[in-house]
């Protein structure tokens, strides 16, 4: 089955690009294998010159990003007639991607959708990839996702998006980050987000890159997106590559409508120059995850949060779902991710885990394990922007770029109410409140 991709603005478009990058480079490796044939009927439709052509839909408000896009040397190609453009972006607000852009060019972008979903012979759903920082990604982002929930109600819908710098770039990005979630989260079936200062320092610390470059940022993205997105085979796929990834994605990780929020963990990252020297074995490389995954909360004992929530000293997950590729994934011993330690009680662990495995290397990597979380990882970088916003909002600072496009004070207090019950909610599964 095949998934559309939404690049939406600078960052969906930058992001997006490197995604078809490292899928194309890595199903391309051995082109024999059903690997790749999966691997291609999900993000590629094949031109009558034989080209690789991304199943994707380009949207920014600015060309830049989306010229620079198609005239990309790369051995897939974009379809040039697969983007919409306009002359100015949005600004960094919100409200008029949402309220203004989004509205304005709804029938064009979704002309190009309907392109792209009538060249798939079976549809899995779509991923709209945007930051949740700008004025296009999240304000446009928003509104697309929205038409496509109408539109397309039984096909699945994952959001990746991209949450800024903590010590951001723009004054408002906290106030579009809470606008895009409080609608996103309740229209798309699951959220994988990656945080931008979490990225960078794996590029400074395990990477050991000096500069770190938006290039090498979106890299690893591509790398977590991929090693999730590839094919791979589940306990009871009975030997074939899974055929609905985005459902099966949303039914193992994120069957709860206040549970939307998941967080992607990957190992080894290793420098490009050390690669061929490298040799892992399953259960270091497991046991490092693991310790990644109980202190990826990056929440300190204790800590209360302002949800008024104390979460457990270390990161209780709902669910999660480890993903393996690489040699002699079959005899690999998982038990340890199954510890009903790790999870809340809820769900019995043996439900809450899911393991999908695929014995052909990815990206190069002779192994990697992959997990994706929905767990409390996201509180703290969630409770960063609900304290940043909030002291703007108290003084009313900047609202009125607001509501000269129709969002109100009102919408504003409905989004932080939002992100609170969010909170207190992950809050509960260590089932600690204060
Ligand atoms: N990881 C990553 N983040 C990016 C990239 N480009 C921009 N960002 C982040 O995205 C946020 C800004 O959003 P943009 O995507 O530039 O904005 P836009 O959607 O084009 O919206 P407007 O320009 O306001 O119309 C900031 O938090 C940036 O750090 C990128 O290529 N990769
Ligand atoms: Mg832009």
């Amino acid at each position: 089955m095949s998934i559309v991709t939404l690049q939406l603005g600078q960052c969906g478009n930058q992001v997006g690009s490197e995604l078809f990058d490292n899928i194309f480079n890595d199903s391309q490796a051995d082109r024999s294998t059903t690997f790749s044939t999966a691997s291609s009927e999900r993000f590629f439709h094949q031109s009558q010159q034989g080209d690789f052509v991304a199943r994707a839909v380009l949207i920014d408000m600015e060309p830049k990003v989306i010229r620079q896009n198609l005239s990309r040397p790369t051995k897939w190609k974009y379809e040039q007639a697969s983007s919409f453009t306009q002359r100015q972006g949005c600004g960094n607000n919100w409200a008029n991607g949402f309220c203004v852009q989004g509205p304005a060019q709804s029938e064009a972008m979704e002309n190009l959708v309907r392109r792209q979903v009538e060249r798939c012979e079976r549809l899995s759903g779509f991923l709209p990839v945007m930051s949740v920082a700008g004025g296009t990604g999240s304000g446009v982002g928003t509104f697309v996702t929205q038409r496509l929930r109408d539109s397309y109600p039984k096909s699945f819908l994952v959001n990746h998006l991209t949450w800024p710098y903590s010590q951001g770039e723009a004054v408002v990005q906290n106030y579009n980050s809470l606008l895009t979630l409080r609608h996103v989260c309740q229209l798309s079936d699951a959220l994988l987000v990656q945080e931008n200062d979490v990225v960078h320092a794996i590029c400074g610390q395990m990477l050991r890159l000096k500069h770190v470059s938006i290039n090498h940022i979106n890299k690893v993205i591509a790398h977590h997106l991929g090693a999730v997105l590839q094919p791979a085979l589940s306990a009871d796929s009975h030997g074939v590559y899974s055929r609905n990834p985005l459902g099966e994605l949303v039914s193992c990780l994120a069957s709860h409508s206040e549970y939307r929020l998941l967080s992607i963990i990957s190992v080894p990252h290793i420098p490009a120059p050390s690669m061929a020297f490298s040799t892992f074995h399953w259960p270091v490389l497991l046991k490092h995850l693991r310790q990644k995954l109980l202190s990826n909360s990056k929440m300190e004992a204790g800590k209360v949060s302002s949800a008024g929530v104390s979460p457990r000293p270390f990161n209780v997950s709902l669910a999660n779902l480890l993903v393996l590729r690489g040699k002699d994934v079959f005899t690999t011993e998982t038990g340890d991710f199954g510890e009903a330690g790790l999870y809340s009680d809820w769900l019995p662990a043996k439900e809450a885990l899911s393991v999908w495995k695929s014995p052909v290397a990815f990206n190069k990597y002779e192994k990697t394990a992959t997990l994706v979380s929905n767990s409390q990882a996201l509180m703290e970088p969630l409770d960063h922007i609900v304290r940043k916003a909030w002291s703007l909002f108290a003084c009313r600072a900047f609202i009125h770029h607001y509501s000269k496009f129709g969002v109100t004070e009102e919408d504003f207090l409905d989004s932080f109410a939002f992100a609170e019950q969010i909170l207190s909610s992950y809050g509960q599964l260590g089932g600690n409140t204060s």
